[in-house]
Protein backbone atom coordinates (compact mmCIF):
# COMPACT_ATOMS: atom_id res chain seq x y z
CA UNK A 1 0.00 0.00 0.00
CA UNK A 2 1.28 3.64 -0.72
CA UNK A 3 2.70 5.40 2.24
CA UNK A 4 0.70 8.77 2.34
CA UNK A 5 2.89 9.98 4.51
CA UNK A 6 6.10 9.77 2.29
CA UNK A 7 6.73 12.66 0.29
CA UNK A 8 9.49 13.98 -2.57
CA UNK A 9 11.40 17.22 -1.25
CA UNK A 10 10.03 20.56 -3.04
CA UNK A 11 13.42 21.22 -3.72
CA UNK A 12 16.52 19.90 -5.20
CA UNK A 13 20.37 20.53 -4.78
CA UNK A 14 21.46 18.75 -7.09
CA UNK A 15 25.63 19.96 -6.41
CA UNK A 16 24.96 22.88 -8.44
CA UNK A 17 21.75 24.14 -9.04
CA UNK A 18 18.86 24.23 -6.85
CA UNK A 19 15.43 23.47 -8.75
CA UNK A 20 12.31 23.73 -7.69
CA UNK A 21 9.21 25.97 -7.74
CA UNK A 22 10.13 28.66 -5.11
CA UNK A 23 13.29 29.13 -6.10
CA UNK A 24 14.25 33.04 -7.12
CA UNK A 25 16.54 33.90 -9.29
CA UNK A 26 18.57 37.82 -9.36
CA UNK A 27 21.44 38.90 -11.71
CA UNK A 28 24.15 41.33 -10.83
CA UNK A 29 25.43 43.68 -13.64
CA UNK A 30 29.14 44.47 -13.88
CA UNK A 31 27.38 48.21 -13.93
CA UNK A 32 25.68 47.31 -10.57
CA UNK A 33 29.31 46.72 -9.10
CA UNK A 34 30.20 50.76 -10.01
CA UNK A 35 32.37 51.98 -7.21
CA UNK A 36 33.15 48.76 -5.80
CA UNK A 37 36.66 48.63 -7.48
CA UNK A 38 39.65 51.25 -7.53
CA UNK A 39 40.58 52.00 -11.41
CA UNK A 40 37.18 53.75 -12.51
CA UNK A 41 38.52 54.06 -15.64
CA UNK A 42 39.50 50.29 -16.25
CA UNK A 43 35.71 49.94 -15.06
CA UNK A 44 33.78 53.02 -17.09
CA UNK A 45 35.86 51.28 -20.50
CA UNK A 46 34.23 48.04 -19.67
CA UNK A 47 30.90 46.44 -21.08
CA UNK A 48 28.65 47.37 -17.91
CA UNK A 49 25.82 45.33 -19.38
CA UNK A 50 27.63 41.77 -18.59
CA UNK A 51 26.82 39.84 -16.17
CA UNK A 52 29.10 39.53 -13.30
CA UNK A 53 27.17 36.66 -11.08
CA UNK A 54 23.86 35.23 -10.78
CA UNK A 55 22.51 33.88 -7.55
CA UNK A 56 19.98 31.86 -7.18
CA UNK A 57 18.01 31.62 -3.74
CA UNK A 58 15.20 29.84 -1.67
CA UNK A 59 13.60 32.28 0.70
CA UNK A 60 11.31 28.84 2.79
CA UNK A 61 9.96 31.79 5.10
CA UNK A 62 9.15 35.53 5.22
CA UNK A 63 12.58 37.54 5.27
CA UNK A 64 12.97 38.98 8.81
CA UNK A 65 11.38 36.08 10.19
CA UNK A 66 13.55 34.82 13.39
CA UNK A 67 14.39 30.99 13.41
CA UNK A 68 14.42 29.79 9.59
CA UNK A 69 17.36 29.36 6.91
CA UNK A 70 17.74 30.68 3.31
CA UNK A 71 19.83 29.12 0.94
CA UNK A 72 21.54 30.51 -1.80
CA UNK A 73 23.85 29.56 -4.70
CA UNK A 74 26.25 32.31 -6.28
CA UNK A 75 27.84 31.95 -9.84
CA UNK A 76 30.51 34.78 -10.26
CA UNK A 77 31.85 34.88 -13.44
CA UNK A 78 35.82 35.14 -13.73
CA UNK A 79 37.42 38.62 -15.20
CA UNK A 80 39.10 41.11 -13.79
CA UNK A 81 38.69 45.31 -13.63
CA UNK A 82 42.10 46.53 -13.48
CA UNK A 83 44.50 43.85 -11.66
CA UNK A 84 41.30 43.45 -9.11
CA UNK A 85 39.45 40.04 -9.86
CA UNK A 86 35.53 40.27 -10.32
CA UNK A 87 33.80 40.21 -7.19
CA UNK A 88 30.60 40.63 -4.75
CA UNK A 89 29.72 43.85 -3.64
CA UNK A 90 30.00 42.64 0.14
CA UNK A 91 27.77 42.91 3.23
CA UNK A 92 27.75 42.89 6.64
CA UNK A 93 24.20 41.38 7.93
CA UNK A 94 21.57 44.15 9.00
CA UNK A 95 21.20 42.00 12.46
CA UNK A 96 24.91 42.22 12.72
CA UNK A 97 25.84 38.73 15.09
CA UNK A 98 23.89 36.76 12.57
CA UNK A 99 26.40 34.08 11.39
CA UNK A 100 26.35 32.56 7.74
CA UNK A 101 27.75 29.01 5.70
CA UNK A 102 29.48 29.48 2.67
CA UNK A 103 30.78 26.60 0.84
CA UNK A 104 33.07 25.93 -2.50
CA UNK A 105 31.12 23.91 -5.25
CA UNK A 106 33.03 25.24 -8.77
CA UNK A 107 36.17 26.95 -9.31
CA UNK A 108 38.61 28.79 -7.53
CA UNK A 109 38.05 31.77 -5.21
CA UNK A 110 39.03 33.77 -2.36
CA UNK A 111 36.31 34.41 0.59
CA UNK A 112 37.33 37.92 1.86
CA UNK A 113 36.06 38.68 5.33
CA UNK A 114 36.47 41.80 7.92
CA UNK A 115 35.31 42.44 10.76
CA UNK A 116 34.23 45.57 12.66
CA UNK A 117 37.91 46.96 13.56
CA UNK A 118 38.20 46.98 9.76
CA UNK A 119 41.03 44.12 10.07
CA UNK A 120 40.18 41.81 6.75
CA UNK A 121 41.77 38.31 5.90
CA UNK A 122 40.59 35.66 3.30
CA UNK A 123 40.15 32.16 2.90
CA UNK A 124 40.48 30.14 -0.53
CA UNK A 125 37.49 28.71 -1.56
CA UNK A 126 37.82 25.34 -3.96
CA UNK A 127 35.07 22.51 -4.52
CA UNK A 128 34.07 21.32 -0.98
CA UNK A 129 35.70 24.01 0.92
CA UNK A 130 33.33 25.21 3.61
CA UNK A 131 33.62 28.55 5.45
CA UNK A 132 31.72 29.38 9.03
CA UNK A 133 31.66 33.23 9.03
CA UNK A 134 30.95 34.22 12.25
CA UNK A 135 28.33 37.32 13.19
CA UNK A 136 30.03 40.82 12.95
CA UNK A 137 31.47 39.91 9.85
CA UNK A 138 31.61 41.18 6.10
CA UNK A 139 31.72 38.76 3.62
CA UNK A 140 32.59 39.05 -0.28
CA UNK A 141 34.04 36.86 -2.42
CA UNK A 142 36.24 36.96 -5.85
CA UNK A 143 36.75 34.75 -8.64
CA UNK A 144 40.20 34.27 -8.76
CA UNK A 145 40.55 31.49 -11.41
CA UNK A 146 39.53 31.81 -15.16
CA UNK A 147 36.51 30.05 -15.20
CA UNK A 148 32.83 30.65 -13.52
CA UNK A 149 33.12 30.28 -9.48
CA UNK A 150 30.12 28.32 -7.71
CA UNK A 151 29.52 28.72 -4.35
CA UNK A 152 26.50 27.77 -2.26
CA UNK A 153 25.47 29.88 1.26
CA UNK A 154 22.96 29.01 4.22
CA UNK A 155 21.97 32.07 6.15
CA UNK A 156 19.39 32.68 9.16
CA UNK A 157 16.18 34.52 8.04
CA UNK A 158 16.05 37.21 10.28
CA UNK A 159 20.05 38.37 9.22
CA UNK A 160 18.93 41.25 6.66
CA UNK A 161 21.72 42.80 4.14
CA UNK A 162 23.67 45.47 5.23
CA UNK A 163 25.22 47.13 1.89
CA UNK A 164 25.43 50.68 2.70
CA UNK A 165 28.61 50.17 4.89
CA UNK A 166 30.59 48.76 2.27
CA UNK A 167 29.36 50.87 -0.15
CA UNK A 168 30.79 53.73 1.09
CA UNK A 169 34.16 52.47 3.43
CA UNK A 170 34.91 49.60 1.08
CA UNK A 171 37.11 46.74 2.68
CA UNK A 172 40.51 47.53 4.18
CA UNK A 173 42.27 46.03 1.76
CA UNK A 174 42.01 45.15 -2.30
CA UNK A 175 42.49 41.02 -2.96
CA UNK A 176 44.47 42.44 -6.41
CA UNK A 177 46.58 39.98 -9.26
CA UNK A 178 50.37 40.47 -8.37
CA UNK A 179 52.86 38.67 -10.28
CA UNK A 180 49.94 36.46 -11.19
CA UNK A 181 48.67 36.06 -7.77
CA UNK A 182 45.92 36.74 -5.65
CA UNK A 183 47.21 39.28 -2.87
CA UNK A 184 45.89 41.22 0.11
CA UNK A 185 47.17 44.97 -0.29
C1 LIG B 1 23.55 36.16 1.51
C2 LIG B 1 24.79 35.51 0.99
C3 LIG B 1 24.96 35.34 -0.52
C4 LIG B 1 25.18 36.69 -1.26
C5 LIG B 1 25.64 36.50 -2.70
C6 LIG B 1 25.90 37.79 -3.44
O1 LIG B 1 23.65 36.45 2.89
O2 LIG B 1 25.91 36.14 1.58
O3 LIG B 1 23.89 34.66 -1.10
O4 LIG B 1 24.02 37.48 -1.23
O5 LIG B 1 26.83 35.75 -2.72
O6 LIG B 1 26.72 38.66 -2.71
P1 LIG B 1 26.20 40.10 -2.30
O7 LIG B 1 27.26 40.67 -1.41
O8 LIG B 1 25.99 40.88 -3.56
O9 LIG B 1 24.90 39.90 -1.57
ZN1 LIG C 1 25.71 37.24 4.00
Amino acid sequence: MEDKKIYLPELIFNGKELIGDHVEKSTRKLGDLRGIFENGTAFESMNLEQIAYHVSCTFPVQEGTSGGLFMGITYLMPGKVGDEYFMTKGHFHSNIDRAEFYWGVEGEGMLILMNEAREVWAERMYPGSLHYIPGGIAHRVANVGNSMLIFAASWPSDAGHNYETIAKHGFARRLKEVNGKPKLV
